[in-house]
Formats: structure tokens, sequence, C-alpha cells
């Protein structure tokens, strides 16, 4: 303070035109050097750690906190291109949240970044997170034990997506059946453009349901996987599903056994998973 009301002084006393210029600027270096105004500073760090899984046909992302506990929350961001663009899609509170589960954001690659914010301030984005769901997708060529005929109740009618299901039980020409109404054990085996780590499968079932007695995985190498035995009580027409813990093994394949007195007829079948 001393220092600058000599400065001024001294401008003062050269009387000069810049006298009122040079007054002016030694009070500001004055209060600026004074120390009295304390500012305190910090950048507002984002999350770090991000990760992201598929659960079902969900994706579930976490993280460790910010190290700044003065935080509010975190903005998710996601896209669907690694680097974005991102958009905004859910504010998660408090600081200490460490997941989220973005539900069913459908087949595709998705790509995330967390922010962490505070007031009107923000973070920078975090690390990148990507995961891969699919969710669903349809036989495209399948073979059976026996079929009533090669093209109507052929196996090839359980490829694609379902025609009869959730309208439709009869006896018609859209699923498959076996070439006899008897009650021998039948088998339907069905393949998928996509190999997945499988998360579940659906079975759409159009006439005498309630016919699986077991269901097979069938992997890269071509073996067989028993995923379920037991009793089948799906109706008409009925989806009969199954989730189960992720294979740690590629699908690209299902195999259904089939047992009852009149014709088994499946029309679809879903394979859920991700690449
Ligand atoms: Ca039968
Ligand atoms: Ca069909």
């Amino acid at each position: 303070m001393k220092a600058a009301l000599l400065a001024a002084t001294v401008l003062l006393a050269a009387g000069a035109t810049a006298l009122v210029v040079g007054v002016a600027s030694a009070i500001f270096i004055d209060v600026f050097a004074n120390g009295g105004n304390a500012f305190t500073t910090d950048t507002l760090d984002p999350p770090t750690g991000l990760a992201a899984s598929v659960v079902g046909s969900d994706i579930q992302l976490n993280w460790t906190p910010t190290v700044d506990t003065y935080a509010t929350g975190y903005r998710v961001l996601r896209g669907t291109t690694s680097g974005g663009p991102y958009t905004e899609i859910a504010t998660i509170t408090p600081y200490t949240a460490t997941t989220y589960t973005d539900t069913s954001p459908g087949p595709g690659s998705f790509y995330y970044v967390l922010r962490s914010y505070y007031e009107n301030w923000e973070s920078a984005d975090s690390n990148e997170a990507s995961a891969s769901p699919i969710g669903g997708q349809y036989a495209t060529s399948a073979i059976a034990s026996s079929e009533w005929d090669s093209l109507d109740w052929g196996a090839i009618q359980a490829t694609g997506a379902p025609d009869l299901w959730p309208t439709e039980c009869g006896d018609l020409p859209w699923a498959w059946a076996p070439l006899s109404d008897g009650a021998d054990p039948e088998w339907l085996e069905v393949s998928y453009s996509t190999r997945v780590y499988a998360t579940g499968l659906s079975v759409y079932e159009t006439f005498s349901t309630g016919f699986i007695y077991q269901v097979d995985l069938i992997d890269t190498s071509n073996a067989y996987h028993t995923i379920w035995t037991g009793t089948d009580t799906t109706g008409c027409p009925g989806e009969f599903s199954l989730s189960f813990a992720e294979t740690s093994y590629q699908v690209d394949g299902i195999r259904i056994y089939t047992q009852i007195n009149g014709w088994e007829e499946i029309d679809a079948v879903k394979l859920v998973g991700h690449e």
C-alpha cells in the first residue's frame, strides 16, 4: 500500500497530463498487490474409471466418483460413435452415486461419458466406455428332426420374426410342425447370422403349446450346451422365454427339444445377447 501511494505521489508531483491515468493505475496495482482478496479456484474433476456392461438388453454403467465432494452429481451422455457427439440422457445425484442403468437403448454400439456438475459448472468428459447390446435377432435358417412339408409347416417357417404370435393360435402353415402328430420326441434347430454372448431366448409357440422339454445353445464350434430342461406351461399362442447369465462362449444356434401328443408348432425363435 505504501509503495503504491508513493508511486501515485511521484506521478502527482510530475504534474503531467498522464497524472489521472497514473493515479488510477497506482490504485489498481495497490488493490491487486494487497492480497486482501483471496480467490479460491478449483477445477471440477470428472468421475474416473467409467465402465459399461450389457445386462440383458440394458447397459449398466459403473464409475468411481469425482474427488470433488462439493459436486452435485453427474450428467450421463451417450453417442453412437466413439468420441461423440454425445447427447445427455440422464442426470444422476448425489456425487457419491457410482452406477446407472441405460434401459434397452436398442441394438447397436453405444458410447458413454460422464461429466460432474455443480451449479453452472461442468467438468471435462470422463473416459469413454462402450457396450453393444443386441435387442434380439431371429433365426436365419432352420432344420428339424422332421417337417410336415419343405415349405408349409416346414422348418423354414421358424425363421424370421413371428408371423402368428401374439394373435394366432392354430394349425397354420407359417409355423414349423413335425411330420407326425404323434407323441414321439422331435427337435427344431435354428441358426443366427450374428454370433453373440447369449443372455436369453424366446420360442413363439402357436399350436399344441407347452411342448418344450429341453433347450440347448449351440456354440461357434458346434458344441451343444443344455441351458434348460423342465416342464413347459406356455399357453397358445405363447412366448416361452429364458433369461440366463451371459454365456462364456459365443452362440449362433439353438436346438429346441419338443414332445407332445399332437402337432407342436413353432412360429419363430429369438436369440438375445451381445457381440
Ligand atoms: Ca407331436
Ligand atoms: Ca413363422
